[in-house]
């Protein structure tokens, strides 16, 4: 298998992390996104969204999208569980990570593509009130992570699952180039992301 892969970006890191986790091996394939690889005919035919990472399966197949990926992995190797097993983990896990990704990791996104670095290839109109109003959303959903991660070790409970790979790689991300770092006292939070980060998956 082949995970058509963009070092820098953090939904590939995700993944990379998920089979990091799993003990699993893919070739890594590196797509020129900066020179516009990821818009050509040839990857619009492996993912018609034109985004990273695109998983490529032995019989030249593709799954694109980090947690359709990740589910495509669990069913291949579903030992250890990062999606959960019982029908209360598999919800929980589920609930904690379309919330991650609607209600942390769009925000961050809209940020990102109103900011100066994005600004500053001149792809996107910047809008500054949207920018402002991601950067709120984003900061308020920080602190209600830090007040659930008081009562837990791990987004979705007393397991690391792909809720946390969320979590991490989105943070770490808006942090390093989004000015978006969550405030230090945010306590329960930065205690969260040092126990996560600990896992050497998450040098993947
Ligand atoms: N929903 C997709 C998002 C993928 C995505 O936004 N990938 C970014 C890199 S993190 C990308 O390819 N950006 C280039 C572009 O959109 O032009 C997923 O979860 O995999």
């Amino acid at each position: 298998m082949k995970l058509y892969d963009w070092t820098p970006a953090p939904n590939p890191r995700r993944v990379r992390i998920f089979l990091a986790e799993k003990e699993m091996e893919v070739e890594l394939v590196q797509v020129d996104v900066l020179g516009g690889e990821h818009k050509s005919e040839a990857f619009l035919a492996k993912n018609p969204s034109g985004k990273v990472p695109v998983l490529e399966l032995d019989d030249g197949t593709h799954v694109a999208e980090s947690v359709a990926i990740c589910r495509t992995l669990e069913a291949m190797r579903p030992e250890p569980s990062l999606f959960g097993t019982t029908p209360f983990e598999l919800g929980r896990i589920e609930m904690a990570n379309r919330q991650l990704e609607l209600e942390m990791a769009t925000p961050i996104g809209i940020a990102w593509v109103n900011g100066p670095i994005v600004g500053r290839t001149g792809r996107f109109q910047q809008i500054p009130e949207a920018k402002a109003q991601a950067e709120g959303a984003t900061r308020k959903f920080y602190r209600r992570l830090d007040r659930e991660l008081g009562e837990r070790p791990y987004m979705a409970g007393e397991q690391f699952s792909v809720a946390d790979i969320t979590g991490l790689c989105m943070i770490d991300f808006a942090s390093e180039l989004v000015a978006l770092e969550p405030d230090r006292e945010l306590s329960n939070l930065w205690a969260w992301h040092e126990r996560v980060s600990a896992r050497p998956s998450t040098k993947a």
